[in-house]
């Protein structure tokens, strides 16, 4: 039998028959992947055999090969990241936004662009987020509480194994449960006085939409991996970048001060949004420094 990998517990994991809607499998995966340093995770496609009696458990069998794969948190096989902010509580923080879209764009996923909280979305903030992402992502607003433009994110994600980016509080379990409503996450405040989410989901599970469509949700995604990124493969994971590279003057122009620097010229023409820019320095920076150490 083939099967997803949809929670692991205390050495078991949930095994959800493809193409089947009846509860997952609870399935021990015996040392065979131990020897071969490979942990099954969340996301995982698998071969598995059913117990004997209907209360044996399950055993795992082999585990596909991964699409890609993820530490914190340990999730695999993502197809599609939606890189989610708030309007406000917290308040939109774009230069992480960035920070999320590297990581994605270095993983090779399809990517959205979401912000959440529209029903508390200020003046041009919409208009702001349509400037900056629009041209190379697609970008939906809604509210996951009201459920406002939530059938518009569905459409975008149908058949794909999807992956709410995003810092605590910004409304990730509240979206689920939106689109899914018998997933019924536990979502938590924003605190008064920090402002911050309060990390209320705690595990990784996958949920089954049908059609294929299956969800995370996650204790949301630390940036570290981001900085994985080599100095000069950055310039690729901005995808408005892309038209202005090589033609630049010097071969290896990272488009800081250079003389003759195209990037820096399509900046200067608006044909590369300037706050982009301003996130590829900072995150050029963070690796450069890395890399000194
Ligand atoms: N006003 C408003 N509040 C929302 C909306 N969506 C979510 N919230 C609130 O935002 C708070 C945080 O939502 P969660 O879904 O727990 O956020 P999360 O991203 O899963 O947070 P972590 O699990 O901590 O990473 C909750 O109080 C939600 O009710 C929305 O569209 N509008
Ligand atoms: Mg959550
Ligand atoms: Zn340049």
């Amino acid at each position: 039998m083939k099967g997803t990998i949809v929670k692991g517990i205390a050495g078991f994991y949930y095994v959800k028959e493809e193409g089947r809607d009846t509860p997952a499998f609870q399935c021990k995966a015996r040392g065979v992947f131990k020897k071969d340093g490979i942990v099954p995770a969340v996301g995982d496609h698998v071969a598995f055999q059913l117990g004997e009696g209907p209360e044996d458990d399950g055993l795992i069998t082999q585990i596909l090969p991964r699409k890609n794969q993820f530490i914190r948190p340990p999730i695999v096989n993502v197809d599609c990241f939606v890189v989610i902010m708030a309007a406000a509580h917290p308040k939109p923080n774009l230069a992480l936004m960035d920070k999320f879209l590297v990581m994605a764009e270095k993983s090779s996923t399809d990517i959205i662009v979401c912000l959440n909280k529209l029903d508390l979305a200020k003046g041009g903030l919409t208009e702001e987020i349509q400037r900056l992402y629009g041209d190379v992502y697609p970008v939906v607003c809604l509210s996951a509480e009201s459920g406002k433009h939530i059938e518009e994110l569905r459409g975008l994600i149908r058949g794909k194994q999807t992956a709410f980016a995003g810092p605590s509080g910004v409304g990730k379990s509240t979206l689920l449960n939106a689109l899914l409503p018998s997933a019924a996450a536990q979502t938590g405040d924003v605190s008064k006085k920090t402002k911050r989410g309060r990390h209320t989901t705690r595990h990784c599970e996958l949920f089954d939409l049908g059609d294929g469509t299956m969800i995370f949700d996650t204790p949301g995604f630390t940036s570290f991996e981001i900085m994985e990124a080599e100095e000069d493969e950055l310039q690729h994971l901005f995808p408005e970048m892309e038209p202005f590279l090589g033609a630049c003057r010097y071969d290896d122009c990272r488009h800081l001060k250079e003389p003759g620097c195209m990037v820096r010229q399509a900046v200067e023409e608006g044909k590369i949004p300037r706050g982009r820019y301003e996130s590829y320095k900072v995150l050029l920076g963070e690796i450069q420094a890395k890399n000194r150490y």
